[in-house]
């Protein structure tokens, strides 16, 4: 079904892949929908929705525990999806695949327990300042527990890291955390070349790779990093299913982040065991239908060709770029790199003096769905000066008709609030 819309070369019949996607043929408030919020959570295929509907229909039951039938299959379906998980992002091993309940769970288990554990008074962390709250307040959290140092990567005027102090800021650190692609500004962050540099600070590095995952090909291996962390409903998948890999060493180390059933080994009344990885992060009965769902989402992308829907991503990217300053000019400040080679289609925006929530409100009239709001980067707002942006993102499933409809639906914005 989807190899015809792929092209082995490049690119992917993005009209095509569309009708894979039920949400996308309704309309909202009259008007075909023009889904633009897919860094908020992407719609789901419909072949993601069949198996989740045929794991209640047909192996609904408990994993790692029944010796019947439908508990078979449904842990070798768990089980199955934790392979194709491991092999979409390259790890080596299912054992370092632990499910979490989103990318924000995956950053708190890697604080709550490998930063407790490792982190004292004094120790730094170093962050960036384009980072979502989820990897910044677990941070914070431990600054006033530990008294640890939370330091920060500042920006270049347009939205790039500022890397020119790395050395020096680097001294000290213990844990580097970065986000792979920013959220607000789509910044596309040098990984590598940061990995790199924290291990020749003698520091671990983990990547929140909520905004890449989804939209490029990643080799956990090739970045080099020690945890990477990603949420399954921003990639087809469902909500309250998230990913943390981490290199085997390490994850063997860590004293486990939830205490109960399935993480252990053994409990006696003097203490417990715990049990081998991932299990030993995963406690309590997992969000099954959601990593069998995860499994069919990966399964979906990787038919498609990641190579693919990153071309298809960058070349709208471009489009968005070109049409916006064609259009708009000055009345439109879009905020981050404006050169698609260094970002991803995430694209922040002030246009006029209009409030990003009363834009949103009209764009919705006309079926236009994007997210209005400080997009959970409260400091990088800060640094922006503004309290909040509207934001349009883009996915494998969005056609240059999408972008057109938006400029559309800006420019009748501008002309409502012209006219009051
Ligand atoms: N960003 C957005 O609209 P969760 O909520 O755990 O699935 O993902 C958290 C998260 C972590 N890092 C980055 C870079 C993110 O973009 C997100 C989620 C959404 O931008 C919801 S706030």
């Amino acid at each position: 079904m989807v190899d015809s819309k792929k092209s082995e070369l490049q690119g992917l019949d993005a009209s095509a892949v569309k009708s894979d996607f039920p949400l996308l043929k309704r309309e909202v408030n009259g008007n075909q929908i023009v889904y633009l919020d897919s860094a908020a959570t992407s719609q789901k295929p419909q072949v993601v929705l069949d198996v989740l509907n045929s794991y209640y229909e047909d192996i609904n039951a408990n994993v790692h525990r029944g010796a019947y039938k439908i508990a078979e299959q449904a842990t070798i379906a768990m089980e199955d999806a934790r392979a194709s998980v491991r092999q979409f992002i390259g790890a080596k091993s299912d054992q370092e695949i632990i499910f979490t309940k989103n990318a924000t769970e995956a950053i708190n288990l890697v604080a709550y327990s490998w930063g407790r554990k490792n982190l004292n008074e004094g120790d730094a962390v170093l962050i960036t300042a384009l980072e979502h709250h989820a990897n910044i307040v677990p941070w914070h959290q431990l600054v006033a527990e530990k008294g640890i140092e939370l330091r920060w990567i500042p920006l270049t005027e347009d939205g790039q890291l500022d890397l020119d102090n790395l050395d020096v800021l680097m001294d000290g650190v213990k844990l580097v955390s970065v986000a792979a692609v920013s959220n607000v500004l789509g910044t596309v962050n040098p990984i590598k070349e940061i990995a790199d540099a924290a291990h020749q600070a003698g520091a671990l590095c983990l990547i929140d790779a909520c905004q890449s995952v989804p939209h490029m090909p990643t080799d956990v291996i090739d970045i080099g990093c020690d945890f990477l962390a990603f949420s399954g409903h921003k990639m087809c998948g469902p909500t309250g299913i998230g990913v943390l890999w981490g290199r085997r060493e390490i994850l063997e180390e860590m004293p486990p982040f939830l205490g109960g059933g399935e993480m252990i080994l053994n409990v006696t009344q003097e203490g417990f065991t715990t049990n081998d990885l991932p299990w030993k992060f995963e406690a309590g009965t997992p969000p099954i239908a959601e990593i069998i769902g995860l499994g069919a989402a990966v399964k979906y992308l990787t038919s498609i060709g990641m190579q693919n829907v990153q071309a298809h991503g960058n070349e709208l990217t471009q489009y968005m770029i070109e049409t916006l300053s064609e259009r708009f000019g000055s009345d439109l400040s879009c905020y981050g790199p404006q050169d698609a080679n260094l970002k991803t289609g995430v694209f922040s925006m002030s246009y006029r003096d209009i409030h990003p929530h009363d834009l949103s409100q009209v764009l919705d009239q006309q079926g236009i769905c994007v997210r209005a709001g400080h997009h959970c980067a409260k400091p990088l707002m800060k640094l922006l000066n503004v309290n909040a942006t509207i934001r349009a993102s883009l996915y494998l499933y969005n056609e240059k008709e999408d972008i057109d409809a938006l400029v559309t639906g800006i420019e009748s914005a501008g002309k409502f609030f012209e006219a009051r």
